[in-house]
């Protein structure tokens, strides 16, 4: 298949690039860098340097086994984007480009401000482009498990099928996103849902839990190809975090009274469900959704994990429950369906000891680029 994928050149559009070219699909990028302008304002960088985008295409060109592109464009940009897809004529389009992080979106009204216009101004770019151009296109979109909240009731894979005064319907999942990036998650699945039912065009809504993990096959195959490893209190995410930090001799910092639970993927399988959703596209009109995350976890559970693996390397790993910065459930009930994938194929990598152990060796072969000053949370939702 041709298949482009935005936001290539991030945390989980890098390795799912690699992995589908790896297996023979004509995989092109489209990305502006721009998350690595956040990093500079923020003063952080991955913990395992990256290359530049056009270093790591040019390495992995040398690997791939069929023709493998760049495109340097902002899904902002209408003309731009309209040019890369014009030229590339993709069957599939995975999106991944936008601006992911919950504090990010929280610092202030103008990273709020930015975050919606960015992510949802992208999308529509991209939905009006699908009509024009590749209406047969089938567009996987990456959503998020935050759109549905954290409800006292389970959650369903993207609908609910309700009764209401003698009548019956099934119905959108109702959202209670915890931040203004959820939110714009959210506006976005809204402006699809309209697309497919408007426009018949065929969309599947991947609502991804916490991915944890760092490589994949292919991101090992030479260091030039290495994935990104995020740990700072804004782009850092639960899991991977508490490995940094175990690694650092830092307290494991957990929010609050650590209830919050969420479902997770390991970036492994985060590349296989893309493969998935490519191979069994939705159908003309239809808008799918499939919720992307194989276990769930308490943030109290991972940080007791990780304390365990930490200590089978003599690692002390203290636990310390910090005031939470973000306005969230700490003891909530949580059960979300997650089988539509698994119908499909998805033999899920479930997070073992040794998985944790390895993360913790990772971040300690690179302790010397731990920035113990960006720990500790900095962004407030009050
Ligand atoms: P990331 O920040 O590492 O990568 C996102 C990429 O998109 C970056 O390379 C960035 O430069 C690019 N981008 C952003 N705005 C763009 C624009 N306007 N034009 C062109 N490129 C742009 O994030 P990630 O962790 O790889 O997440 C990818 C997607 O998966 C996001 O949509 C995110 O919401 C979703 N997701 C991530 C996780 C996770 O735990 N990482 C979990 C659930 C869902
Ligand atoms: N948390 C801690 N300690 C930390 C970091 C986080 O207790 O050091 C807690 C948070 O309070 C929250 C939970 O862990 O309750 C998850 O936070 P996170 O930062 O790991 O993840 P989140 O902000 O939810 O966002 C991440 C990705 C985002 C994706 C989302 C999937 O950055 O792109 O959409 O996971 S989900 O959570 O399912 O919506």
């Amino acid at each position: 298949m041709r298949i482009l994928i935005t936001g290539g050149d991030g945390f989980c559009g890098w390795p799912t690039a690699l992995y589908l070219s790896n297996k023979g699909h004509e995989v092109a990028i489209l990305d502006n860098e721009i998350r690595r302008e956040w990093d500079q304002e923020l003063g952080i960088a991955s913990l395992i340097s990256i290359p530049t985008m056009e270093e790591r295409v040019n390495e992995w060109q040398k690997h791939a086994p069929v023709p493998f592109r760049a495109y340097h464009v902002d899904m902002r940009d209408y003309d731009q984007l309209v040019n890369a897809i014009s030229e590339f004529q993709p069957e599939a389009i995975v999106h991944f480009a936008e601006q992911r992080s919950a504090p990010y979106s929280m610092i202030n009204r103008e990273h709020a401000v930015f975050t919606q216009t960015n992510n949802i101004v992208g999308t529509l770019n991209l939905l009006y482009i699908m009509k024009e151009i590749v209406p047969d296109c089938h567009l996987i979109k990456l959503g998020t498990m935050g759109e549905y909240g954290t409800p006292n009731i389970d959650i369903e894979e993207g609908y609910l099928t309700i009764e209401y005064n003698g009548r019956t319907d099934t119905l959108p999942y109702p959202k209670q996103p915890p931040s203004m990036y959820h939110l714009s998650k959210v506006h976005d699945s809204h402006n699809i849902m309209f697309a497919c039912k408007s426009w018949n065009l065929r969309a599947t809504d991947l609502n991804q839990g916490v991915v944890y993990g760092v490589q994949t096959e292919e991101t090992l195959m030479h260091p030039l190809l290495t994935n990104r490893f995020d740990y700072d209190d804004v782009f850092g995410t639960a899991l991977n975090r508490f490995c940094v930090e175990a690694a650092a001799d830092h307290a494991l910092t957990v929010y609050g009274q650590g209830g919050q639970t969420r479902g997770f993927i390991n970036i492994k399988d985060t590349v296989r469900c893309i493969e998935i959703a490519a191979m069994n596209p939705a159908k003309p009109g239809e808008f799918r959704v499939f919720n992307q995350f194989t276990e769930e976890f308490s943030v109290q559970d991972l940080a007791n994990k990780v304390q365990s693996a930490a200590n089978k390397l003599n690692i002390e790993a203290h636990i310390e429950h910090l005031p939470n910065p973000r306005v969230e459930l700490e003891q909530h009930y949580y059960h979300a369906a997650h089988t539509k994938l698994v119908e499909l194929g998805l033999k899920p990598h479930l997070l073992q000891e040794e998985d944790i152990m390895s993360f913790i060796q990772i971040a300690m072969a690179n302790k010397d680029n731990i920035r113990l000053d960006k720990i500790m949370p900095s962004v407030s939702w009050r």
